[in-house]
């Protein structure tokens, strides 16, 4: 049966047919902050983006300006970023620490970009809310210097601060928030006149390509999407509100991938969950019996911890087998009335189960850690001292973690207007470096003094 178009749609088909597919570039931006250190960083969901363009048949090019000194990488495969010091904007003005750029400098930026042909698309990721200063100028150099590619900038901070982030990154041609790629895809399709054959939306991970990692010259680790979304409902967490529902992968895929990057010789894997241990019948006892049968064996790395709830001795025997060198585990507070009211998460009785199997299957309190979250709004000193001593007699070591306010969470839209600074207002004062809920009962001064006490 002959199919009759109307004039445009014909044109438009032939358009499709005839037009070259677009050229891409994927660029992870340089940040500015007071502190930063690689702990497994990559910009994962931007390489799952540039994987999908890949696999629909475009050239993706990437440029990770968090550079980091090779020659100081640690045999877990963390290293230092690349950095500068910089003078501190106004917005900073009375803050006595030290700003810096970390990655590349904007002049190497320029000069990377310089040696490409012009991009059709530019793509450009912005992760946590206070980093956006860095991607703007990224994207604002972007324009300068190919003023006719599209730019489309996405991420954890246009999901987090979207009015703001359309002011911000206004010479983007589109701005996304995680759970919008049904818009990318179809802006995609408009402005190249081009049909997507793979446009997988986040509510099936199975159906995902691999994030395009083969772009680095080398890969000294590689992340591991398992899932997105959380079981838990912490007040501080905005997970809930980014992915109000869990979505799995199939254990088996993740082995699969595993597998993949294992034959191209990497051995070093980091888990990007939020609950990760949840369920583990079902999920993580399969994948990490499968992964401890694994020649050579491998190396995992779980900064974003795991739920001490879910760790019983089987438990523990299998992260030890499967290749995890350390465990971090949540705990935050030793006060119970803290612990209901940040979600109920952990109690101390569990905590100390979960070190007890960990210990017995044979993990040393240098290879055991534990987070506490300090400078929560309101919290005194003494509270996280005392979590200090409590890891410090158990024999695992405290890391302190300073609270960060994230828009969109229980805790920030109860606080906010409390802060130091006016984290609604704009993004660059939610690092929690900043210490923005500082008060005479915890200062920057009972700050410092802790983090040294949890290193003695
Ligand atoms: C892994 C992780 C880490 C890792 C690595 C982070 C990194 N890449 O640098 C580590 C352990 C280092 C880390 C550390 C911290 N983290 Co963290 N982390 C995460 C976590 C669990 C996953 C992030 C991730 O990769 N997700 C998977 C990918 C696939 O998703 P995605 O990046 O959002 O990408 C999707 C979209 O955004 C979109 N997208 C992304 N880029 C682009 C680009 C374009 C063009 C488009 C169209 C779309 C697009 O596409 C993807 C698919 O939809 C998130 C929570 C979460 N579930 O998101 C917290 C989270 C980002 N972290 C958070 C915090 C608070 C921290 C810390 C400050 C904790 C602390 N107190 O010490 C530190 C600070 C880090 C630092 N200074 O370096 C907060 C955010 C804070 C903020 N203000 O932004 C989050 C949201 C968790 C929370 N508590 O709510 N973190």
């Amino acid at each position: 049966m002959a199919v009759y178009l109307a004039l445009g749609q014909a044109e438009g088909r032939k358009g499709l047919k005839t037009m070259k597919k677009p050229t891409v570039l994927a660029i992870n931006p340089y940040i500015y902050d007071f502190a930063a250190y690689s702990f497994w960083s990559s910009p994962l969901g931007l390489l799952y983006l540039a994987g999908i363009l890949g696999r629909n048949g475009f050239h993706v090019d990437l440029i990770d300006c968090m550079t980091v000194r090779e020659d100081k990488r640690k045999k877990d495969g963390r290293a230092p970023f690349v950095k500068q010091k910089v003078v501190r904007p106004d917005a900073f003005k009375g803050v006595r620490k030290n700003l810096r750029r970390y990655g590349m400098s904007p002049e190497e930026l320029r000069g990377e970009l310089a040696g490409l042909d012009r991009p059709d698309l530019v793509l450009v990721t912005s992760i946590m809310t206070y980093w956006y200063a860095g991607a703007r100028e990224v994207i604002d150099t972007v324009r300068e210097m190919f003023p006719e590619s599209k730019i489309i900038a996405g991420g954890i901070y246009p999901t987090l601060c979207y009015e703001e982030a359309l002011r911000v990154f206004a010479k983007a041609d589109l701005v996304v928030r995680s759970g919008e790629l049904e818009l990318f895809y179809r802006f995609i399709e408009e402005a190249f006149m081009v049909k997507l054959a793979s446009r997988p939306l986040m509510d099936d991970l199975d159906i995902l390509p691999y994030p395009a990692y083969d772009l680095y010259p080398d890969i000294p680790f590689v992340p591991l999407l398992t899932s997105l979304g959380c079981a838990f409902k912490c007040t501080y967490c905005a997970t809930p509100y980014m992915y109000p529902k869990i979505t799995r992968r199939h254990p088996r895929g993740v082995a699969e991938e595993i597998r993949h990057w294992h034959g191209l010789g990497v051995g070093r894997f980091v888990i990007y969950d939020d609950s990760f241990l949840y369920n583990s019948n079902c999920y993580a006892r399969p994948l990490l019996s499968e992964v401890a049968r694994l020649s050579p064996p491998v190396d995992i790395y779980n900064p974003n911890a795991v739920n001490a709830a879910f760790v019983d001795d089987d438990l523990a025997g299998l992260l030890m087998r499967s290749g995890f060198r350390e465990v971090r585990i949540g705990l935050e507070t030793v006060s119970p009335s803290a612990q209901k009211d940040m979600g109920g998460k952990v109690t101390n009785a569990v905590f100390e189960r979960a070190v007890g199997a960990l210990k017995r299957a044979g993990y040393r309190k240098e290879q055991l850690s534990a987070y506490i979250l300090a400078g929560l709004p309101g919290q005194r000193w003494e509270e996280v001292k005392q979590a200090i001593d409590y890891l410090k007699a158990l024999g695992v070591m405290p890391y302190i973690a300073e609270y960060t306010p994230i828009p969109h969470t229980p805790m920030f839209e109860k606080f906010k207007d409390t802060a130091r600074f006016p984290v609604a207002e704009d993004a660059i004062y939610q690092n929690n470096a900043l210490f923005p809920f500082a008060w005479e009962g915890f200062t920057e001064e009972d700050l410092n003094f802790l983090k040294r006490y949890a290193k003695e």
